[in-house]
């Protein structure tokens, strides 16, 4: 563990390191690591992740993590989360572990990130520049294919913080995801999108208050996942229902993408801690409680989604 120690999760750490932690996941642990490549963002930068497989055909899961550049605590859970898929020693997380195949995208709007550390802590979209605007990105979690711009919740302005771009997939990250996702959706039955914050889980659709077929199965899994992480000394309330319902309305989002376009039947969105007293700047002091809610809260939503 000697060189991971350095990657501790008791701060927020830039794209570099956060590079370097996923070179020494893979050089570590290449028997069941192996990378993702998710393309090229606009301003030429790596898209990667890791795939964790300890044995061939297990049902998949897969993690969109920071397409928002500024949830910063999504990219901090998800490489933790890797690295304890990997090293945990407790029965329960090496089933987890084991019994499935993992691919997790930590960074995806990794121009977005950068853009956060360097520039503008509170950027939420990409950075492509848009023709015939001064303003510049689109919102990557309102540019997928699916009912895109169609209802509510998605702007059409190029200065709009939930723009939807020029058209749908327009962003190199969110057409690299979608590509990666449709080449193994067969493989895959749970879809997680991590943002911040409001401590809830959000099932499809964002387009509409219709519920989709198998509302009551994905009701029953969220339910699980908040259930358990009460259950912990930090006591973390987490809510459950159809974005639509019990956020807002959003067209072009991955979970709806997820679901209507590559078919996997359990796609949420989750939105971390807190509810709003430090928001999107979440003191690094709560990274480690939050992740240990997080990896609860999976196991408990793995299970309870495997019972289907
Ligand atoms: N919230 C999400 C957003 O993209 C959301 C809410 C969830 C919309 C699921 C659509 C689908 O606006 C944050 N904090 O990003
Ligand atoms: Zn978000």
């Amino acid at each position: 563990t000697d060189d991971l120690n350095d990657f501790g999760w008791t701060r927020y750490y830039p794209l570099s390191a956060i590079e370097t932690f996923l070179d020494n996941i893979l050089a570590k642990y290449p028997e069941v690591t192996s990378q993702i490549d998710i393309g090229t963002s606009y301003e030429g930068r790596k898209i990667r992740g890791i795939k964790i497989s300890y044995k061939e055909g297990n049902p998949g899961i897969f993690i969109e993590s920071n397409i928002h550049a500024r949830e910063w605590i999504t990219s901090a859970t998800a490489t933790w989360l890797i690295n304890e898929l990997l090293t945990s020693e407790d029965a329960d997380v090496r089933k987890l572990a084991e019994n499935h195949d993992w691919y997790i995208v930590p960074v995806l709007n990794v121009d977005g990130f950068v853009y956060t550390h360097e520039t503008d802590r509170m950027w939420r979209k990409t950075r492509q520049p848009v023709e015939g605007s001064s303003c510049i990105g689109a919102d990557p979690n309102r540019n997928y294919n699916s009912h895109w711009l169609e209802s509510g919740g998605a702007s059409s302005n190029p200065c709009d913080e939930t723009y939807g771009g020029p058209q749908p997939f327009s962003e190199s990250e969110v057409k690299g995801l979608a590509d990666y996702v449709t080449s193994i959706k067969d493989r895959i039955n749970i879809f997680l999108a991590f943002h911040s914050y409001s401590q809830v889980l959000l099932t499809p659709y964002g387009w509409t208050i219709d519920p989709p077929t198998n509302y009551a199965d994905l009701i029953a899994v969220a339910k699980a996942y908040s259930d358990a992480v009460l259950q912990l000394p930090y006591k973390t309330s987490y809510t459950y229902g159809a974005t639509a319902d019990v956020m807002y309305f959003a067209s072009g989002c991955a979970n709806d993408w997820a679901y209507s376009e590559a078919d996997i039947p359990l796609s949420y969105t989750i939105e971390f801690r807190d509810t709003g007293r430090y928001g999107f700047i979440l003191p690094p002091i709560q990274i480690l409680p939050h992740c240990e809610d997080t990896l609860t809260g999976l196991l408990a939503l793995v299970k309870k989604a495997d019972e289907l």
